[in-house]
């Protein structure tokens, strides 16, 4: 059979497909893109704004975006999740959005502000966006207890630990959030996590 090839960059977005596969026990092969080749007109008939991730499933599909990546492998490996139809597996995808639109977009709108806003106002597109990162990790950080969904660990920890490994001032962000910091200090004992970052030496 096939293997999932996941097509990313090793510190980047790509890192939730090999997380996730990899806490699934599923052998994936990881295939390296820069930036330029992302630029070329095969990728972007994969992923049409040059974005990683992508994962190319077994029958050869290609899917791209973070929320659909993640939805499709909860799917295939329900072990990844709570159950269909409880309370834990809406709390799964509301914290997926949240992080997806206020964290993951939020970096994005900091680090490249120039792509969202002109030259005079990139830098406060950028301050925006970090106060939004704010309340969103907060509010996380609130919840905590000590996995997203509770004492289970689920697909959504993994996303969260990914999206904190970004963080320009990473001390600063945990200074005063307690929760949040003793789950990146599990996150990073997990074997999924610690698998995929020796198998890039990170
Ligand atoms: N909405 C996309 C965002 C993906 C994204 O921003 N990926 C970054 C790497 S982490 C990327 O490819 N950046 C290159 C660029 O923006 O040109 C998703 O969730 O998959």
């Amino acid at each position: 059979m096939n293997k999932y090839v996941v097509i990313g960059r090793p510190r980047a977005g790509s890192l939730i497909a090999e997380f996730l596969l990899s806490a699934a026990n599923v052998e994936y092969e990881f295939k390296n893109i820069s930036i330029d080749e992302a630029q070329q007109e095969d990728f972007k008939r994969m992923s049409p704004f040059s974005k990683i991730p992508v994962l190319v499933c077994p029958d050869g599909q290609t899917i791209f975006e973070t929320v659909a990546i993640v939805i499709h492998l909860v799917e295939k490996f329900p072990q990844l999740a709570p159950q269909s139809s409880t309370s834990e597996r809406n709390s799964l995808w509301q914290y997926l959005a949240l992080i997806q639109t206020a964290v993951y977009a939020g970096y994005h709108r900091q680090f490249y502000s120039h792509r969202y806003a002109p030259k005079d106002a990139a830098e406060e597109v950028g301050m925006l966006a970090a106060q939004d990162r704010e309340v969103a990790y907060s509010y996380i950080n609130a919840n905590l207890n000590p996995y997203v969904l509770g004492k289970n660990k689920s697909a959504v920890d993994y996303y969260l630990y990914m999206v904190t490994r970004w963080d320009p001032n990473i001390n600063q962000l945990l200074s005063n959030k307690g929760n949040l910091e003793s789950f990146v200090a599990l996150m990073k004992e997990d074997e999924a996590v610690r698998k995929v970052l020796l198998s890039h030496n990170l």
